[in-house]
């Protein structure tokens, strides 16, 4: 029977891990603290008290040891069982196989009636599963009702326990770590409650939660919830504050490309969901899994930040500087809107947002390097004379206006630098009209004309977030103007 004992567990093992000693005799049971398959056999394994005769491997997907795939299990996936000489993979087919295999109580009742019963239940796992993943993407509280529906009439099937088949069984181990995945995202991301109106569906998980075989392989439901999130839910935390000229720019970059094509990001990594000393320092949601279906990564996503109120994870797990914008792209998270917009430009489809013409580019390159000047001279000007101390920034842009007559952009067509300035230009034309009554363009027909174009595309347009001076102005009012507020400059 199930150790009462709490159990210790390893610490997942990466690609720097030595390969266990293969076939010595003990079976090895390869897992991953975060999956729900690996989580099956955990749970057998423990139900049937061999927490001393199976030794438990857990991997960290993210950086898997590449002698795992080599040497232990080809399909590179967890669970996976090393005993007598062999490798079984596969949830279902290992919990049958532990139970079948190895000394403990039975998971499976003899009765013929429960039997065909469990087998139509592990053949509707993948619907089940499917139905309320597809829910998550559009509205689960009405969506997801029937297939929990389903679960709460076969619970209802056999009145000689609370479990599928009346007494526990191997139907349970086999649902029960997506039902716990659902109930914990469906309750805190979408106030939906699978229990409600669905009594036997709750005793149910009541039940499960007296075992300690079951217990002890819980996920952490913080890291969960952020894991579903990253894959399912639009991630618009509101009020959406694309005010940020930095994001802004890296918008409008995206949306120049994504006007011709659908950015695809497909290696994107999950977040690094290591958790250092947290949840009893396993490294959770590590991975993608069979029959999740395609998360948003498959595009760039636009993950927009209340910056009053950001989440805590986004500085840990995500970008430490804490800033936006940042791209995780390939495992890797990219940041400063300059270096963005032109990792974007160069590692995305796309018309190219860079002309070839080696003198093109440099003059961008010498755009560029002035940028945090004209951001700089301008912004203190709104502490001094304004008029005065901005005009010289000004004059600067209209003069490198002025160099190609070939289109009205810095580089004659549209380009990074563009994207780079029109945020700030833009932003500061409204403050000063609005606050200084100063006009940036009287006298400066080139800046006028290249703000005009600017604002005829689409790509830039949707990317503006004050599109009213007086907003914008009061916004500036209190981040630069109030006293003993330090300007930051993004
Ligand atoms: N059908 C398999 C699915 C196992 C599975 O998808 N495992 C995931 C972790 S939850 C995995 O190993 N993913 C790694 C990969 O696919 O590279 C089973 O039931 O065991």
């Amino acid at each position: 029977m199930a150790t009462t004992a709490q159990e210790n567990l390893p610490p997942p093992l990466d690609s720097k891990a030595e390969l266990p000693p293969l076939f010595d005799g003990t079976p090895r049971l390869y897992i991953s603290y975060s999956c729900p398959f690996a989580q099956r056999a955990w749970i057998t394994r423990n139900y049937k008290g061999l927490q001393d005769k199976i030794k438990l491997v857990p991997l960290n997907l993210q950086d898997r040891p590449a002698w795992y795939k080599e040497k232990v299990y080809p399909a590179n996936k967890v669970p996976a069982l090393e005993h007598n000489g062999k490798v079984i993979g596969e949830s279902l087919d290992l919990i049958k196989y532990v139970d079948s295999n190895f000394e403990g109580p039975s998971l499976l009742p003899d009765d013929p009636e429960k039997r065909k019963f469990a087998d139509e239940l592990f053949s509707h796992i993948d619907t089940f599963t499917n139905d309320v993943y597809t829910s998550f993407k559009g509205d689960p509280a009405k969506q997801a009702g029937p297939a929990f529906d389903y679960l709460e009439k076969a619970l209802d099937k056999f009145d000689d326990g609370p479990f599928f088949l009346g007494q526990f069984s191997q139907v349970d181990i086999a649902y029960i770590p997506f039902v716990e995945r659902f109930q914990i995202f469906l309750s805190e991301e979408f106030k939906y409650d699978i229990t409600a109106g669905r009594p036997k569906l709750a005793a149910w998980i009541e039940e499960l939660n007296k075992l300690d075989a079951y217990k002890s392989t819980k996920a952490d439901p913080k890291q969960l919830v952020e894991f579903y999130r990253s894959r399912f839910v639009v991630q618009f935390v509101e009020p959406v504050p694309s005010s940020e000229p930095a994001i802004s720019r890296l918008r409008s970059a995206l949306n120049q490309l994504v006007a011709w094509v659908s950015l695809e990001s497909r290696n994107a990594h999950d977040h690094d969901h290591d958790n250092h000393g947290g949840f009893n320092d396993r490294v959770l949601f590590d991975s993608v899994y069979e029959n999740l279906p395609p998360g948003l990564q498959d595009e760039i996503k636009l993950v927009a930040f209340d910056l009053q109120d950001k989440p805590a994870w986004y500085k840990e797990k995500v970008y430490p500087s804490n800033k936006v914008p940042s791209l995780e792209h390939n495992g890797k998270i990219i940041g400063e809107s300059l270096d963005l917009i032109n990792y974007v430009d160069s590692n995305f489809e796309g018309p190219s947002l860079l002309p070839d013409d080696p003198e093109k580019r440099k003059f961008a390159e010498e755009l560029f390097s002035y940028s945090d000047t004209f951001i700089k001279d301008v912004s203190t000007s709104f502490k001094g004379d304004t008029a005065k101390e901005a005009g010289p920034a000004f004059d600067f842009l209209e003069k490198a206006l002025d160099k190609f007559d070939d289109g009205p952009f810095f580089l004659g067509q549209f380009s990074l630098v563009d994207i780079a300035y029109i945020p700030f230009v833009d932003g500061y034309q409204m403050i000063l009209s609005e606050g200084f009554k100063y006009d940036a363009t009287i006298g400066r027909p080139k800046l006028a004309a290249w703000i005009e174009e600017l604002n005829k595309m689409d790509v830039y347009k949707q990317t503006k977030y004050f599109k009213d001076p007086k907003q914008l102005f009061e916004y500036y009012r209190i981040r630069f103007l109030v006293p003993s507020v330090e300007p930051v400059l993004i």
